[in-house]
């Protein structure tokens, strides 16, 4: 047995609340490694005639990747509490795995106390609270300057008319805001999206105002705030969440606080709201300029017009953290995405967590952060993250085609293993962002394999997010040509897309239960024919999907009680670029 690839860590994705009773175990092997896993659990306190009272439970092979294979059991505990161990069963030896190590399995190891891992109290304030209607929630990521201009009046100096450049640039203004939203909110519901994402809406310099002026007004540009109170209403009342986009990492140039360091150095009452090294901070002087790696203060990646903010200072924290209650008490939004997450210090953004949770015990919390992120999903400061990792590996399978059905079937089931189950339950699901090229474009224009990809990416844990334009076939490379104004003329539109793009979002909506919340087998990884296969499945159904991105047809089994539910298919076989999707009751 390969001792070595043994891993368990209490209070961790190995080990969790995933329901205030329910305590889920995970325990990694070498693939193919184990035949069985027991786990030896009882009360720390409960003892009889000098020994616990120990039961012992079989777990259960969650999943699989290239090099591991994952146990599960899903227990609970009479008194809230629990010590527990492994009894590993491998070809050649059993062992006993627990907090001290691995041991040779016998009644004298299992007798010692401190040889069990501690799951110490069921502690319910402490368990990751997932908030339920973000499964329930298809995302629309809206990029504001560019989706409607409702308002010519006002529209920024120098607006162009819409869709009059076929590739923006970076310092394009186009008009797009908050009224053309309210105007097309009723072709939103249509196409069937329950939540949006919007891209920073508040007062700053650019086009895509990332770099705030100030967070406590509504861009000009955009509308004001009687305006957004009517977005925000509106779409509440369409079933529409509002998810907006807080950039606390740093601030924009032309803010008043930066302005004020500018003018007065280290007397400025915002020097320390900064990571400065050296005065003169102006753009242009002391190594400051646009790419420059000498620039004189902290900022976001090598850009000197986003100062980095110094969020370990309190007057940050509470400034940052007035903002973030402000728009949910005053008009109640319902979620914050946080720009450059990874890059804020762990100590705020749980004062963050803390205090939005309290006004909106169900508000969500979505960190951008295009790496692994346990240490922030421990359930005290995200819930969830811009799932990159995870549709990038979708995306290199059937658009890059760089890695084979097996690879992709490896690394999706590495990621959910990262997180706890009620975390993968409420992960952004993106293809393509603002800050990437387009879905279509790097899919060189095959709407077919653009559409695979997305079926199989809505299938998955965790909601789905259009990018704004997706299902009107609009293409467009990285930033900022993935910034397009919106087609809204039909003639221009892509009609095949756009029923596509609301098939597959009722489908998810008819099928959320088993979508969100059913394990994940994947039956079929043909490195051959390029074909995956998977089932959902929850104790009342079985979801099945085949998705073809081989170059020949194939078959698929399909028996008597399964319903074709969704499918791209000629006749009875799954042509290339082809999916079939299956449900059944149990
Ligand atoms: C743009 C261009 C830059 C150019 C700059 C010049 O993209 O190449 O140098 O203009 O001004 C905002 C604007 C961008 C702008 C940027 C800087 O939207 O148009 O850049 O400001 O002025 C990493 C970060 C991630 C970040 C991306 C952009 O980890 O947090 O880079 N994303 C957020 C927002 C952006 C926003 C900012 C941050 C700044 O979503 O829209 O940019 O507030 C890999 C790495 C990731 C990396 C990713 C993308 O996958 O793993 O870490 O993300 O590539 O580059
Ligand atoms: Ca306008």
């Amino acid at each position: 047995m390969e001792k070595s690839a043994l891993l368990h860590r209490p209070d961790s994705e190995y080990a969790y609340l995933y329901e205030q009773d329910e305590f889920h175990i995970r325990l990694r092997t070498k693939k193919g490694d184990v035949t069985s896993v027991n786990v030896i659990k009882g009360d720390p306190y409960l003892i009889g005639e000098d020994r616990w009272y120990l039961d012992s439970e079989p777990m259960t092979l969650l999943t699989s990747t290239e090099q591991f294979d994952y146990w599960l059991i899903k227990t609970t505990a009479a008194f809230r509490r629990l010590q527990y161990g492994f009894h590993v069963v491998g070809h050649d030896q059993e062992v006993f795995y627990g907090d001290r190590g691995i041991f040779d399995y016998d009644s004298e190891v299992i007798a010692k106390a401190e040889n069990y891992f501690r799951m110490p109290y069921f502690q319910e304030m402490d368990r990751f609270k997932a908030p339920q209607w973000v499964k329930e929630t298809v995302w629309y990521q809206i990029f504001p300057e560019r989706f409607a201009n409702g308002d010519p009046s006002n529209d920024p100096k120098g607006t162009l008319p819409w869709s009059s450049k076929e590739h923006p640039g970076r310092e394009d203004f186009f008009g797009g805001d908050l009224q053309g939203v309210i105007d097309h909110l009723d072709y939103l519901v249509d196409l069937g999206i329950n939540g949006i994402y919007f891209c920073p809406i508040f007062k700053a310099h650019s086009n895509h105002k990332y770099d705030t002026i100030d967070y406590f007004e509504i861009d000009p540009d955009f509308g004001d705030k009687a305006t957004f109170k009517t977005l925000v209403d509106e779409a509440h009342k369409r079933g529409i969440k509002i998810m907006l986009d807080a950039v606390f990492n740093h601030m924009g140039y032309h803010s008043p606080q930066w302005q004020d360091v500018i003018k007065n150095e280290g007397q400025s009452q915002y020097a320390d709201w900064f990571h400065i090294h050296s005065y003169p901070v102006e753009f242009g002087t002391n190594g400051n300029q646009e790419g420059a790696k000498t620039v004189s203060y902290d900022t976001f990646a090598f850009t000197p017009r986003m100062p980095k903010l110094n969020t370990a200072n309190p007057e940050v924290q509470a400034y940052l953290l007035e903002i973030a209650t402000y728009w949910i008490e005053e008009f109640d939004i319902d979620a914050w995405r946080l720009d450059v997450a990874n890059e804020v210090d762990h100590h705020f953004w749980k004062k963050f967590y803390s205090e939005t949770v309290a006004i909106k015990e169900d508000f969500y919390i979505l960190g951008e952060i295009w790496h692994s992120s346990q240490s922030w999903l421990n359930g005290d400061e995200f819930h969830a993250v811009m799932n990159y990792a995870y549709t990038e590996t979708i995306a290199n399978f059937f658009v890059a085609q760089s890695i084979s059905a097996s690879k992709l079937v490896s690394g999706l089931n590495e990621q959910l293993m990262l997180y706890r189950q009620q975390t993968n339950e409420v992960m952004f699901n993106m293809l393509d962002s603002h800050d990437t090229a387009r879905l279509l474009t790097i899919a060189d224009e095959d709407k077919a394999v653009a559409q695979m990809t997305l079926a199989f990416t809505f299938l998955q844990h965790g909601s789905p997010c259009i990018y704004y334009g997706t299902e009107v076939g609009m293409t467009g490379e990285n930033d900022p040509d993935c910034r397009k104004t919106m087609v809204w003329e039909q003639e221009r539109q892509d009609q095949q897309f756009l029923a596509f793009t609301k098939e597959l979002i009722q489908l998810r909506k008819d099928y959320q239960p088993v979508l969100s919340l059913g394990t994940l087998d994947f039956i079929l990884a043909d490195d051959t024919h390029q074909v995956v296969g998977f089932k959902r499945e929850t104790d009342s159904q079985i979801l099945t999907a085949y998705f073809n991105r081989g170059t020949d047809s194939q078959s698929y089994q399909k028996t008597a009680d399964q319903k074709v539910v969704m499918s791209r298919l000629a006749d009875t076989l799954i042509q290339p670029k082809g999916f079939v999707v299956l449900v059944q009751a149990k």
